[in-house]
C-alpha cells in the first residue's frame, strides 16, 4: 500500500489527470492565506446545556498575552469576521474594529444560539432565566460559558475579555452584564435594544413599527439568511395602506404563524411580558461589576430610548461616578462604527466616530484589558452638542433637570409665557386613509441611504399639510441650549375614541445659510416621537378616549443635547400618524389594534388647545 501511495505521489509531471477525476477533494481543502497577519480558528464552544455555539476567533500572528474582544451576534459570525477577503485583519474585520486591530487584540465573533452556525433554539428576545425563561440558559450564561472557554483555550490571550457590539449585538453585551464572568473586564454596548416596547425596535410608546414585520421574516423564518417580504409594490407606503391592519399585512405573508409575531400580537400593551424583559429594569437589580460605556447616536433611528435607560438604571450604583459611562455622538443607529463626519446634509467637526473609537473607546478598553496600560481619562458622560458642534465632557446625564415650557399659541406661534387671548385651539382632520408619511414618498424601507439618516431629513415636506399643525417661534436673539429629554404636555381632544399623537421638536435654520446654501430654511428634527393615546393613564392600562373631551397627554421625547443658535427658530409639529414606520391607529378604540377591522379606521377631528388651564407646551431641559 505504501509503495502504491508513493508511486501516486511521485507520478511524473506529464501524467494526465483523468477527465472524470472529481474536482472537489473528498477531504476539506484548507486554502492558505499567504502573508496573512492573523490566524483564523473556528470553535464550537459547548454551553452548560450541551448546546455548542459557532465561534470565530481571529488571532494576530504575533499575539502573546493579548486581550480578547467578543461580540455575540444573530447576524452571522462568519460574515462579521469577513468584511473583505484579505490577508490583513484591517481589511477583513469590520470597519469599526480598526483600533482593536492596531492594539493587537484577539477578535472573537459568536453566533447566538439557534442562529447560523450555532446549535440550539433561537428566541429573538431571550429573557433572562426567571418567570419568562424557565430553562437553565440565557444570554448571560452563554456569554459566561463562552468567556470561560476562551480564557482556558486561547493560549495567546492574557485571560482578559471585553465585549462590544451594536444594536442586537449591544443587547447581548448588556445581557452578559447581568451575571458577568470574572474575566469580563469592560463592556461597550452600542445602540443597544433595551426595551422593545417603550422606545426601541418594536414599539414606541405603544405604537408598533410596521417594518419590523419584515425583520421578523428575515430573522425568524430560517436559522441562516432568509429573504425579505416581497410585496410587488415599489412604494412601501402604498403597499402598507392597501394591506390593512398589521395582522392583515402579516397574514398575507403567513408570518402571523411565526412565534415572534404571535408574541407581539398577544402583548400590545406594556404588560409583565415586556416589563420583565426590559433590560434596564433587569440591570437595575444587579450589582454593577463591569466598567461599562453605553454608546448611542443622537439620531439613532432604531434604538434611541434604550441606551439612556440602561445608563440611568446602572448609574445609581456607580458610587464614585467612574464605572458607568455614557457617550452620545452625532450618529445614526450604529453610526459609531462607520464614518462620522456627516449625517444626511449635516457636517460635523471631523470624523466624530473615528475620534471616539481612537481617543475614547480604545483607551477605555486598554485600561481594563491590556496588562500594564495607563488609566484612561474617561469622562462620566461624553456628549456631542449638536448646533454648537462640539464634544462636551459632563459629570452626569441629563445635564439639566430644569424644565422650561415653550407654549403653543394662537396664530401658530410658539414661545415662552402662557398663551394670552386669541383662538383657544387649532384643529385638523386625521384620516387613516391618508396617513402622514414619515419621509417623503415613495417610501423605500430597503433603501439604506434613506432609512439610516431619516431622522435628520427635512421636515418642511410635512409642515404645510392640512393634517399637521405647525407652531413656530420668532427667530432667536440668543442661543437656547437644551440637554436632556424634552417633555410633551399636550391638551388635546379627538372626535374618535383613540388617537396617536406625534410631536416633533424642530430647529428651523435661517432663510439663508451662506456656508451651506441648501440648508436655508431647513427644518431639522431634534427630538421627535409618537404616543398612543390609549396609554395616557398608564402603559399597561389601555383606555378608550371620550370623544371631544379634552385630555392631557404627557410623554417624554428622546434625549437631545442641542443649541438653537441665534437667527434659528424653534418649531413644533403635531400630527396623528407617521406612516408606514408606525402602524395606523384606527381612531376607534378596539381591544387590540393589531386586529382592527376595515370599518374601525375612521377620520377624526383632533384639537390642540392653547387656552387658560389647557396650555399645551413642550417643556425643554434648558441650562
Ligand atoms: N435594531 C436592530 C435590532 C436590535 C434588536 C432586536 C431587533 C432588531 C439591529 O440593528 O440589530
Amino acid at each position: 500500500v505504501l509503495s502504491l501511495l508513493l508511486t501516486a505521489l511521485h507520478a511524473p509531471a506529464s501524467a494526465q489527470t483523468s477527465a472524470m477525476a472529481p474536482d472537489i477533494p473528498a477531504a476539506r481543502f484548507e486554502l492558505p492565506v499567504p502573508g496573512a497577519d492573523y490566524v483564523k480558528q473556528v470553535a464550537m464552544i459547548p454551553m452548560r446545556d450541551g448546546v455548542k455555539l459557532y465561534t470565530v476567533i481571529v488571532i494576530p500572528t504575533d499575539a502573546r498575552g493579548a486581550p480578547m474582544m467578543l461580540t455575540r451576534t444573530p447576524y452571522n459570525a462568519a460574515k462579521r469576521a469577513e468584511r473583505n477577503v484579505s490577508p490583513h485583519m484591517l481589511s477583513m474585520l469590520p470597519e469599526g474594529d480598526d483600533n482593536f486591530i492596531a492594539g493587537g487584540y484577539i477578535r472573537v465573533f459568536q453566533d447566538v444560539r439557534g442562529k447560523h452556525g450555532s446549535e440550539g433554539e433561537y428566541v429573538m428576545n431571550r429573557p433572562l432565566r426567571g418567570t419568562l425563561n424557565t430553562t437553565q440558559v440565557d444570554h448571560a450564561t452563554d456569554a459566561w460559558d463562552t468567556i470561560d472557554w476562551l480564557v482556558k483555550n486561547v493560549a495567546q490571550s492574557n485571560g482578559k475579555v471585553g465585549m462590544v457590539g451594536s444594536s442586537y449585538e449591544g443587547f447581548t453585551v448588556l445581557m452578559a452584564l447581568a451575571d458577568p464572568h470574572p474575566a469580563l473586564r469592560a463592556a461597550v454596548p452600542m445602540s443597544a435594544m433595551v426595551d422593545g416596547w417603550r422606545g426601541d425596535d418594536w414599539f414606541h410608546n405603544g405604537a408598533f413599527r410596521l417594518p419590523m414585520l419584515n425583520y421578523f421574516a428575515t430573522q425568524t423564518t430560517a436559522r441562516g439568511n432568509a429573504p425579505s417580504l416581497s410585496t410587488g409594490v415599489y412604494d412601501d407606503y402604498e403597499f402598507a395602506l392597501r394591506a390593512g391592519s398589521t395582522s392583515d399585512y402579516a397574514r398575507r405573508f403567513g408570518i402571523d404563524q411565526l412565534n415572534f409575531t404571535k408574541k407581539i400580537f398577544e402583548h400590545p400593551a406594556y404588560d409583565s411580558f415586556w416589563q420583565e424583559q426590559a433590560v434596564d429594569r433587569v440591570l437595575a437589580t444587579r450589582p454593577l461589576k463591569v466598567p461599562t460605556m453605553h454608546v448611542v447616536g443622537r439620531w439613532d433611528q432604531e434604538d434611541i430610548y434604550g441606551p439612556y435607560a440602561a445608563y440611568a438604571a446602572t448609574e445609581r450604583m456607580d458610587k464614585n461616578n467612574d464605572m458607568n459611562h455614557l457617550v452620545v455622538g452625532p450618529w445614526r443607529h450604529s453610526g459609531v462604527n462607520y464614518q462620522g463626519s456627516t449625517l444626511g446634509p449635516l457636517k460635523f467637526n471631523g470624523d466624530t466616530a473615528a475620534q471616539f473609537r481612537r481617543d475614547v473607546m480604545q483607551p477605555f478598553f486598554d485600561q481594563h484589558l491590556r496588562d500594564g496600560a495607563p488609566k484612561a481619562n474617561t469622562a462620566p458622560v461624553l456628549s456631542y452638542r449638536t448646533g454648537a458642534d462640539q464634544w462636551q465632557k459632563l459629570d452626569k446625564w441629563p445635564l439639566s433637570s430644569k424644565m422650561q415650557p415653550v407654549y403653543l399659541k394662537a396664530g401658530f406661534a410658539l414661545g415662552q409665557g402662557k398663551p394670552a387671548g386669541g383662538a383657544q385651539f387649532d384643529e385638523y382632520v386625521s384620516d387613516p386613509a391618508k396617513p402622514v408619511p414619515f419621509i417623503s414618498r415613495p417610501v423605500r424601507m430597503h433603501d439604506a441611504a434613506v432609512w439610516k439618516p431619516w431622522l435628520v431629513s427635512d421636515q418642511r415636506s410635512f409642515s404645510d399639510r392640512p393634517d399637521v399643525l405647525t407652531y413656530v417661534s420668532e427667530p432667536l436673539t440668543a442661543p437656547m441650549k437644551i440637554a436632556g429629554a424634552p417633555m410633551v404636555n399636550l391638551f388635546a381632544s379627538t372626535s374618535g375614541t383613540d388617537a396617536d399623537w406625534v410631536v416633533k421638536l424642530i430647529d428651523v435654520y435661517p432663510d439663508e445659510v451662506s456656508a451651506q446654501p441648501e440648508m436655508g430654511g431647513y427644518q431639522l428634527g431634534i427630538s421627535m416621537d409618537i404616543f398612543r393615546g390609549r396609554y395616557r393613564q398608564g402603559f399597561d392600562k389601555p383606555l378608550a378616549v371620550t370623544p371631544n373631551k379634552v385630555e392631557r397627554y404627557r410623554f417624554e421625547l428622546p434625549n437631545a443635547d442641542h443649541v438653537f443658535l441665534p437667527g434659528h427658530r424653534v418649531m413644533v409639529q403635531i400630527q396623528s400618524s407617521w406612516f408606514p414606520l408606525y402602524e395606523r391607529n384606527p381612531q376607534t378604540f378596539v381591544p387590540n389594534i393589531f386586529f382592527a377591522q376595515p370599518g374601525d379606521y375612521r377620520k377624526a377631528t383632533q384639537r390642540i388647545y392653547h387656552a387658560p388651564g389647557m396650555e399645551s407646551a413642550i417643556e425643554l431641559p434648558v441650562y
